[in-house]
């Protein structure tokens, strides 16, 4: 009994303390007295392509961090890293067993997300430096054996590039960091009011007006002063075809899918601006301004060129991006817009439309009938579902408004990926304070605050996701700042379960191994406390 009993004080203590580095805090971790030390020696043995992705991102490491590549033998002796294909033992997707001992690193997975996973780990568990350049040759690694794997399967971060453009070096760097902390979704907010980012063949001028706004272009700064930009002068940026390939391709090289956003029917001025003849009714007289003050920003619905020019827009977009989904906004549509604008009366009529939410239903059928032809999926905000939409089952929406307005999705079975203001918006003030950066108009999300959301587990509820909304991110510093360390604690909701998570030992695995990490990575994020 007391042999017991001490066996399981023993084993309470030893998975406090084994999991004590490692963020998202890993399902089950024990610790043993062994220690491996990894070097220029050592081999790598897999019996699996599935391993691949997991090998290079260690070995680029490695070779960035101590200039070495570790080489690959054919038989697993001992002394190895050792990748093997394991459906049996690892049951769950994107989930991973690693085994640390004297004797060698065994990573057991069935996917190759699992794979990559149980590497990430692995270099939480080296000394920080594996995360930037060094001097360090030899890695001493504590055994440990760890059995994990994550609580949701869409674990988002969005990225706003149209308020301000970030740059394909800095998109890399925002991918790179989400993957090491499991993040698997970077959903690209590509196209909006201030600027359209992506290049369309079919549509040239998108990107030569649509993608350029300061004194003295078709896209004036807003006249809202938080949402201004750079006052002085003209701010420009998109990403080409082949750049946007080239993001994809680093994505997917860190087991990241990304979700292209064209924000639509409303927060398209950029557009508006760069195909009026195409996009307005010429008719229409309505005068209205968006939520952000923006004037006469939101697409016709009674257009057939709408459509047609969707279609063209879409078929590139599909084409670049791999992945099932496409998001196309639907979020915050003025009042106001197409009031009146013959040609939606017209459709009204002939569609026996009654309201603006018919006729924003009957826009996005029609554009959801653009996707499916297109073998794609369809995100949107949650705005889509006022009224009665005719989506797919399959389509998935975002509720930002708050967690009562996701479970109200969850009800009617729609899938729905959480993403509220109040705990995961990024662009929000950590705090109200003077000179502290950030927006107001909703509660401040401190970094507890973020910690602290507790999501049901429901089977349509998908995921979560944090927004980085950017308007008030004018420059590189300011993003790491509102990201970081926020993301951290959007990683663990997102992977380890409530009952599993604390917020004193997440606090203490933030201070003590977190923000070092990311200070050799020149991330700058915001201290804590
Ligand atoms: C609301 S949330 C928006 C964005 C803004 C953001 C600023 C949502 C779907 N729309 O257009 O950038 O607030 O916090």
């Amino acid at each position: 009994m007391k042999m017991r009993l001490t066996a399981l004080l023993l084993l309470c203590f030893s998975l406090l303390f084994a999991s004590g580095q490692i963020i998202p805090k890993p399902l089950q971790s024990i610790k043993n007295s062994n220690a491996f030390t990894l070097d220029s020696h050592t081999r790598f043995y897999t019996d699996t392509p599935l391993a691949k992705t997991a090998v290079t991102y260690l070995q680029d490491h490695l070779q960035n961090a101590s200039d070495y590549r570790l080489k690959q033998i054919d038989t697993p002796i001992v002394g190895t890293l050792h990748f093997h294909y394991a459906p049996q033992t690892v049951t769950k997707a994107e989930g991973y067993r690693l085994s640390i001992d004297s004797k060698g690193i065994l990573i057991q997975a069935r996917d190759r997300s699992g794979f990559f996973y149980g590497v990430i780990t692995l270099m939480q568990l080296m000394p920080k430096q594996i995360w930037g350049e060094s001097s360090v040759k030899k890695w001493r690694i504590e055994g440990i054996e760890i059995i994990d794997a994550p609580r949701y399967r869409w674990r988002g971060m969005m990225l706003d590039v149209s308020r301000n453009f970030f740059d394909v070096a800095y998109v890399k760097k925002f991918i790179d960091r989400m993957a090491q902390y499991k993040l698997n979704r970077f959903h690209w907010h590509l196209t909006d009011d201030e600027g359209w980012r992506i290049e369309i063949k079919r549509y040239p001028l998108l990107t030569k007006i649509g993608a350029v706004r300061g004194p003295g272009t078709k896209l004036p700064f807003s006249s809202f002063p938080t949402m201004r930009g750079p006052k002085d002068h003209v701010q420009r940026g998109f990403y080409t075809q082949a750049q946007v390939r080239d993001i994809v391709a680093y994505a997917k090289a860190r087991c990241i899918e990304v979700l292209p956003e064209i924000d639509m029917p409303g927060h398209a001025k950029a557009a508006l601006v760069s195909y009026p003849r195409l996009l307005t009714d010429p008719k229409d007289t309505s005068r209205y301004r968006s939520v952000q003050r923006v004037a006469n920003n939101t697409l016709n619905p009674g257009l057939k060129s709408t459509y047609r020019f969707l279609d063209g827009v879409i078929s590139e977009v599909v084409a670049l991006f791999p992945f099932d989904y496409i998001h196309l906004g639907g979020d915050e549509v003025p009042k106001g817009a197409w009031n009146r604008s013959p040609a939606v009366k017209k459709l009204m009529q002939k569609h026996h439309l009654k309201s603006r939410r018919d006729v924003q239903n009957y826009f996005f059928t029609r554009v959801d009938a653009i996707l499916k032809k297109h073998g794609k999926k369809m995100v949107a905000w949650q705005e889509v579902l006022q009224g009665s939409p005719k989506l797919r089952n399959e389509d998935m929406v975002m509720a930002w408004k708050s967690p009562k307005a996701g479970y109200r999705a969850i009800e009617k079975h729609r899938n729905t990926i959480m993403a509220p203001v109040q705990y995961l918006y990024f662009d929000q003030q950590y705090k109200r304070a003077k000179g502290e950066p950030g927006q107001k108009w909703s509660t401040p999300v401190s970094l507890k605050k973020v910690y602290s959301f507790r999501p049901k587990r429901t089977c349509c509820l998908k995921g979560v996701e944090a927004c980085l909304w950017s308007e008030t991110l004018l420059d590189e510093h300011i993003a790491d700042y509102f990201a970081w360390p926020r993301a951290l604690a959007l990683c663990e909701i997102a992977w380890s379960a409530p009952e599993h998570r604390q917020w004193h030992s997440f606090k203490k695995r933030v201070q003590q191994f977190a923000l070092p990490r990311l200070k050799v990575q020149h991330v700058h994020y915001r201290p804590v406390n």
